[in-house]
């Protein structure tokens, strides 16, 4: 293994609050509840798939002015929530992780559906640690497609099958599976329990376990 790739929301930061709270704004609109269980199956999935999701959820048509808007609506919620975000939400253990990669010269790249992940990425001052940036902006296909991760280890100059994925979403692990990377699930939910290795926290990683594979 000689590349890293991380997820953004729910592996380096636990985004996925916001997301919950602004997908059930939108959703209250149409007349619909959306739940725990739903909103994990929305995460690494692409903000416009995820209103689709919502709407088929809640059996509602709407014209593609009106479901623009209510991307419009969602993402500007969203923003508003993560406005104060600093280094203090980065997720035990990244951090560690990040300078361990630094130190050996193990490239590492961001593999995210996010559109807004450069913004997350400044607000936790971690740009830096990476050597390529992949999110929503740069990919057509959403994960489960492997898309995002294969334009990763393409930037990095690196085989898929050297890349290490960590991700918290069943989608994402789908993907990375599908790139012919080695996915690592992060979070401990039932969802993420199909990766090759699964960890609660990145706490839990030690430099042996990583140097092993
Ligand atoms: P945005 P990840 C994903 O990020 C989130 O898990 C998912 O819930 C969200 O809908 C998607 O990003 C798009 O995010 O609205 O910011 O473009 O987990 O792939 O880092
Ligand atoms: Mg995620």
């Amino acid at each position: 293994m000689k590349a890293f790739i991380f997820d953004l929301d729910g592996v380096i930061v636990d985004t996925a609050k916001y997301h919950f709270l602004a997908w059930k704004r939108i959703g209250e609109k149409v007349g619909f509840t959306l739940t725990h269980e739903q909103n994990e199956s929305l995460k690494g999935v692409s903000r416009v798939e995820s209103l689709d999701r919502i709407l088929n959820w809640a059996k509602v048509e709407l014209s593609q002015e009106e479901k623009e808007q209510l991307l419009h609506e969602k993402n500007k919620d969203y923003l508003a929530q993560i406005n104060t975000m600093g280094q203090d939400e980065i997720l035990p253990g990244v951090l560690t992780l990040l300078q361990y990669a630094k130190e050996k010269n193990i490239p590492v790249a961001l593999g995210s559906a996010s559109k807004n992940a450069t913004t997350i990425l400044e607000k936790l001052g971690i740009t830096s640690y990476f050597n390529a940036l992949v999110d929503g902006n740069h990919v057509t296909q959403s994960k489960p497609n492997p898309e995002v991760f294969l334009k990763g280890a393409e930037l990095l100059q690196q085989d898929p099958k050297n890349c290490i994925v960590f991700e918290d979403a069943a989608a994402g692990i789908q993907a990375a599976k599908a790139a012919q990377m080695t996915p690592i699930g992060m979070g401990g939910a039932k969802e993420v329990q199909t990766a090759d290795y699964c960890f609660n926290s990145m706490e839990e990683i030690t430099h042996q376990f990583i140097s092993a594979l």
